[in-house]
Parts: structure tokens; sequence; C-alpha cells
């Protein structure tokens, strides 16, 4: 049985649509690493998660990168929804000439089994900068350059499918990105920054799943793990 692994209601209704009656919720709060990308906390997350469950598990990270706060709040996402609150961000980027901004879903698979790296094998471990251990490889130049010199919105863009995050445990990732625009909050579903997030004229909170599904990060993420695990 496939554990998703999140405290996030929102995420476990968006995933049924895809996952079916296969998957089964894992309440567990994993530990999110301070790390400044979402592959780096997925990764360490579903690790964690499976030495919890000793089950194959999947750990769902996203973020809302805003264009002109260089990406923010990114990763801290949830904290800075606890804290600051999704009106107060959209006070905030309402001050801002260049409203866009995307969404974007890591999800992060671990069964205590390796995969085959496609679509590149990873055979090496890199190091960054201030020498610890970099657990993202994988997808060759888009990993590389995955580094200072590149913007929020470029690394946001830049999802590739198929990575594979070595370390101890192999853990397979699936990315989904989706653009739009932070509006003033409109509609009543969805969660979260729904209601400040709009895409093709549409805030994401007006939509119902299976149209937020059918455009979202987390919709696209899905689709590409649902089509691989089924072929597992
Ligand atoms: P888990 O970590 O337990 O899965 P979480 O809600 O903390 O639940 P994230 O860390 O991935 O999940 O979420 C980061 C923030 O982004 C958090 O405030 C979410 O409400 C928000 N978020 C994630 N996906 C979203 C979506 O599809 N629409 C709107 N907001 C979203
Ligand atoms: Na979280």
């Amino acid at each position: 049985m496939l554990r998703f692994v999140t405290t996030n209601q929102g995420k476990v209704r968006e995933a049924r649509e895809y996952l079916g009656e296969t998957v089964e919720q894992l309440d567990f709060d994993y530990t999110e690493i301070q790390a400044d990308d979402l592959v780096t906390v997925a990764a360490h997350g579903a690790r964690e998660a499976y030495r919890h469950a000793q089950e194959p598990v999947l750990v769902d990270d996203a973020g809302l990168f805003v264009d002109a706060f260089d990406g923010f709040p990114g990763p801290y996402s949830a904290y800075v929804e606890d804290t600051v609150g999704v009106e107060r961000v959209w006070r905030l980027t309402r001050e801002e000439d260049d409203r866009s901004a995307s969404f974007k879903t890591v999800l992060a698979y671990c069964d205590g089994e390796g995969f085959d790296a496609s679509p590149e094998p990873v055979d090496h471990e890199t190091r960054t900068e201030d020498g610890s251990r970099d657990e993202r490889t994988g997808s060759g130049a888009t990993r590389e350059r995955r580094g200072q010199d590149q913007s929020a919105e470029e690394r946001a863009a830049a999802t590739t499918d198929d990575q594979v995050a070595t370390g101890d445990l192999p853990v397979k990732i699936f990315e989904g990105y989706v653009p739009g625009e932070i509006v003033a909050p409109r509609g009543e579903g969805g969660f979260g920054y729904d209601p400040i997030f709009e895409h093709d004229g549409t805030t994401f909170a007006e939509m119902t799943p299976e149209e937020k599904n059918a455009v979202s990060h987390r919709g696209r993420a899905l689709a590409k793990f649902g089509e691989w695990y089924r072929e597992r």
C-alpha cells in the first residue's frame, strides 16, 4: 500500500483523482529541513517517512514563488502562510508592478529499493560550495545549474521529470510547475494560497478540484508519478 505522507487534507483530495484507492494518507509530520529548494526538503522527508512507515511513501513538498520577491516565499511557504497570512502576501505583492508567480510541487517517492536512473544514470555525488553533501543529482545540466546563478523563476521553470536523488536511500523525484499571477483573494475552494493565485483568469480557489488538477503544479506532478507507478 502506497502512503501519501502529508498533514494537509487539500493535498489528499487532489491526489485521490490520480492515485484512487491505492493510496492511503499517512498523517506524519516529517522534518522539513532548512534548505533553499523543494527537492532537498522532499527527498529528506521521503527517507524519514519511509524509515517510519516501512512501506512505500510519497511526500509532496510545494511552494508559491513570487517573481518580484525572487521566489519568496518558496520553500518557506507554509511558515509564511502561518505567520504573515495569505491576505497579506497579496497586499505585499499588490505594491509591485510585476505580480507574476508560480506554484511548484516536488513529489518524492521512496520504497527502500533502487530505481533505474532515467533519463541519465546517476553515478556520482556532488558537493556544494560549502563542502556539504548535495543529494540532488540527475538530469545533468538542469541540476548542475541549480545554483546561485539561477533566478528563482528559472529554477521553477527548469523542472524535469524522473530525477533520482541519491544519498543513502534512493528517492525518485517528480516535479510540477504552473505559472500565474497574484491577485486579490477570490473563491471558496482549494486551500492555502489558492484564493490569491490566478491562472488563465481564474483563481485556483474558484476552480473545482478537477479543474485545478488539470492545470496545477500538483496535478502535473501526480500525473507523471501515476504513469510511472502503474508501470512499476
Ligand atoms: P505537508 O507538508 O504536511 O504535506 P503543508 O501544508 O505544510 O503540508 P507544504 O509544506 O508543501 O505543505 O506547503 C507549503 C505551503 O504552500 C502551505 O502553506 C500550503 O498551504 C501551500 N500550498 C501547497 N500546495 C498548494 C496549493 O496547491 N494551493 C495553494 N497553496 C498550496
Ligand atoms: Na509542510
